[in-house]
């Protein structure tokens, strides 16, 4: 703790001298940045989704293409663009399961008629953006890019199905691995064999970090220099439960609940992926997630909510199948920060006025401190999972820096968070390997 405190003060001290300077073109090699690949928080990668009229929800308005119809799906997309609700969209994204035995990646498939993909990848084009044309990464996009950075080359945006857990591929054309695997090598020839930082918010490092663990050593010796994650989901939050019975709203306004999409949310393995994991949420952690007309549920009752609600044995499965199915419990062999906000009001469960059942319009909320999305559970525990997986590996070090009162939202555009993140990124030529201990986060941070 005293750890952090003290990097808390020092990360104040440092704002001062963390002038992000624009670097003037031909000067900018004394500057030179690692390549980056970007991963985006939950719903923030387009997806494309192309309807036609094999594709019918007769129970839902409207909810059918006449002709072939073709729109982008993300946090922040503009309803009056898209001719369906949002609840008919949620439905179009239902990934249908086919209990098998196989792969479990091929074990989903489309519903009929419509296709799902993923447009621009590995360019910042494939960030969804609000309607006023912005997006949340704007900022450190223009500091990269100031710095030589050039998009589709050496700034890449992973953009990932976020309906997927990090260890299942629902669109079989672009399977994450793969893809990620490409562009690192791709981005890191291009800068002249410079090694490549994975970055990401909320959910995107989960991603970044079970790629990485997909990777031999020698492999991430020669391409990754690094991981910043910036509020990295890797416990789940309790709010993700809530989903389950009152559904997700992902218009522009605020990422609030949609009663009419729960079920669909139920049928995302990510819902599951990042919901509380009862592992990690034990004893005093043991939160109440949802408060009903006739009982209160913790995160440790989360199957019986599933059950009371009226979920049946798909979804116990995908409870075994994908919570708490990527953690850091596998160091990934290189250094890795950790951002996180502390200290706002944050939603972590709901109340009901009647009992559980899907579709419910929640009455109140149970709260907590946090990043106003992430819990101080989240934060903490975050920390301990990393603190022990580095304190196996042999070099690589683990560091973080506390963000008193900034909100999950707002982490990339904050000053101390693109001065730290810049100064990591800055190649120094004289560091050979990845983990050597000069290469070492914290020191850096205390140059
Ligand atoms: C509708 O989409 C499905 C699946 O994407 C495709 O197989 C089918 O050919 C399409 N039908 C028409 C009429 O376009
Ligand atoms: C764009 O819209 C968002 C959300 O409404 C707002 O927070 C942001 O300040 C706007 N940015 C600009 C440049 O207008
Ligand atoms: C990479 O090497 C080429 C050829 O030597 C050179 O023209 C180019 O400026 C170098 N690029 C960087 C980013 O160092
Ligand atoms: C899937 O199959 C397994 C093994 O055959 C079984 O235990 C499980 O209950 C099945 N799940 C569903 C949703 O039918
Ligand atoms: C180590 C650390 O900074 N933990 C913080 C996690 O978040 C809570 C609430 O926001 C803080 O009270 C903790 O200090």
């Amino acid at each position: 703790m005293a750890r952090f405190e003290h990097l808390a003060v020092f990360v104040t001290a440092l704002l001062g001298l963390l002038q992000v300077q624009q670097v003037a073109a031909g000067a900018w090699k004394d500057s030179m940045l690692h390549p980056v690949i970007i991963f985006p928080g939950f719903s923030y990668s387009r997806l494309r989704i192309t309807v036609n009229a094999t594709f019918a929800a007769p129970d839902i308005p409207d909810c059918r293409a006449s002709t072939p119809t073709t729109f982008d799906f993300f946090y922040g997309f503009d309803p009056a663009t898209i001719p369906f609700s949002e609840e008919c969209i949620f439905r179009m994204l239902e990934p249908i399961y086919t209990n098998s035995s196989g792969a479990l990646s091929n074990r989903f498939s489309p519903q009929p008629g419509v296709q799902v993909s993923l447009p621009y990848h590995g360019t910042t084009l494939c960030l969804g953006a609000l309607p006023n044309g912005t997006t949340e990464w704007d900022s450190l996009i223009s500091q990269f890019k100031a710095r030589g950075l050039r998009d589709g080359e050496t700034l890449r945006v992973a953009c990932y199905d976020w309906r997927a857990s990090p260890n299942v591929d629902l669109i079989p054309d672009q399977p994450l691995i793969p893809l990620v695997k490409s562009m690192i090598e791709d981005a890191y020839e291009k800068q002249n064999g410079t090694r490549v930082f994975l970055i990401g918010h909320s959910n995107g490092p989960v991603y970044a970090q079970h790629f990485l663990n997909q990777m031999d050593t020698a492999w991430k010796e020669k391409y990754v220099q690094g991981l910043i994650a910036y509020a990295g989901n890797w416990p789940g939050q309790g709010y993700f439960y809530s989903y389950f019975l009152a559904g997700l709203t992902i218009q522009p306004e605020y990422m609030g609940l949609n009663p009419a999409t729960a079920r669909s949310m139920a049928t995302f393995p990510s819902t599951y992926s990042f919901a509380a994991n009862p592992a990690i949420f034990t004893d005093e952690n043991d939160i109440e997630i949802v408060r009903t007309s006739v009982r209160s549920y913790r995160v440790s009752d989360a199957k019986q909510l599933l059950i009371d609600a009226g979920y049946g044995t798909k979804e116990l499965e995908f409870y075994d199948l994908f919570n708490g199915a990527v953690t850091p419990n596998e160091w990934p062999g290189v250094n890795v920060h950790e951002f996180f906000g502390t200290n706002l009001k944050t939603e972590v469960g709901t109340v009901y006025s009647v009992p559980a059942s899907i579709g419910l319009e929640s009455s109140g909320s149970l709260t907590r401190l946090g990043d106003m999305n992430q819990e101080d559970i989240v934060n903490d525990s975050t920390l301990e999972l990393w603190q022990k997986a580095a304190a196996k590996a042999e070099n690589c070090r683990f560091s973080a820096t506390e963000l008193d009162r900034v909100n999950h939202f707002q982490y990339l555009s904050q000053r101390t968070v693109i001065g730290i993140t810049v100064r990591l990124m800055t190649v120094k030529r004289d560091v050979e390997s990845v983990c050597e201990p000069g290469d070492d986060f914290n020191a850096l941070l205390d140059q």
